[in-house]
């Protein structure tokens, strides 16, 4: 039988492969762990889960010498050369590689209208990069922020682990290179965004993009600073309605 390792800070993905697990009856021994920098683990608590570092060398021996396959699914830490190139690792990730690989596809998407979508595919060295397993793209429409596209590609995430997961464990599928090395994106990148000049050039079209690239839900992404200095967040609010 083998043994699978989970590591996650994401609920929703944990709750769909512990059901997926259930349902399917897969016949292999799960532990599920969240990252040790994860801040506000509450709600991953209570899916029985407990705190690993996947930095600490102790820690790094014990998963080789335990595990047969570690999953990351949206894992906040980097797994370390050594860990993916001593135990088979698969990443589920929130976006299309190669395209905007990195932090936040969608949001990338939205401005730079490349395909986004959530990719399954093994753990090199590089973030976001190694072979493909499976993939699946969704589409961004006018009305989209960056919520309405996550929740799309979160969607399209359960759909693929409720359908492979079996196979997953089972290293029972087969992977290829990404067709490129396309484009990675940093929480930098994602910060210098959402610093708006007040004075940049561009269509309004351009404009909304970038607006609604950086609203989702409640987070305070999009500001300006006032001329008091004070900063001044920004989001949209794009509705779609019928003529
Ligand atoms: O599960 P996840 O999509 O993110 C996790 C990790 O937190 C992250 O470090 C890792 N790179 C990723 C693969 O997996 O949840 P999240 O709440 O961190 O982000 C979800 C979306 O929320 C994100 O795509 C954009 C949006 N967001 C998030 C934060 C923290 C914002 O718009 N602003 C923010 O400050």
């Amino acid at each position: 039988m083998k043994n699978v390792l989970v590591i996650s800070d994401n609920y929703e993905l944990v709750s769909c492969i512990q059901e997926t697990v259930s349902r399917l009856s897969i016949d292999a021994h799960f532990e599920y762990k969240y990252s040790a920098i994860n801040k506000k683990p509450a709600q991953l608590d209570s899916l029985r889960m407990s705190s690993v570092n996947v930095k600490d060398e102790k820690v790094i021996n014990k998963i080789i010498s335990s595990f047969d396959l570690v999953i990351s699914a949206h894992c906040k830490q980097i797994f370390p050369k050594k860990l993916v190139e001593s135990v088979r690792c698969v990443n589920i990730h929130p976006g299309l590689n190669p395209h905007n690989r990195g932090w936040y596809p969608q949001v990338f998407s939205i401005i730079n209208k490349q395909p986004v979508g959530c990719t399954i595919h093994e753990i090199d060295e590089d973030i976001d990069h190694g072979k493909v397993i499976y993939q699946k793209e969704v589409d961004i429409y006018q009305s989209d922020d960056s919520q309405s596209v996550y929740n799309r590609v979160q969607q399209a995430e359960k759909e693929l682990i409720g359908k492979y997961l079996n196979q997953l464990v089972e290293g029972d599928y087969s992977s290829s290179p990404m067709s490129d090395e396309g484009n990675y994106n940093s929480i930098d990148d994602f910060k210098m965004l959402c610093e708006l000049d007040l004075n940049r050039e561009g269509t309004l079209g351009e404009h909304i993009d970038l607006l609604r690239a950086l609203t989702h839900g409640e987070y305070k992404n999009a500001f300006f600073k006032s001329k008091a200095g004070e900063k001044i967040y920004v989001s949209i609010c794009l509705e779609n309605g019928f003529f």
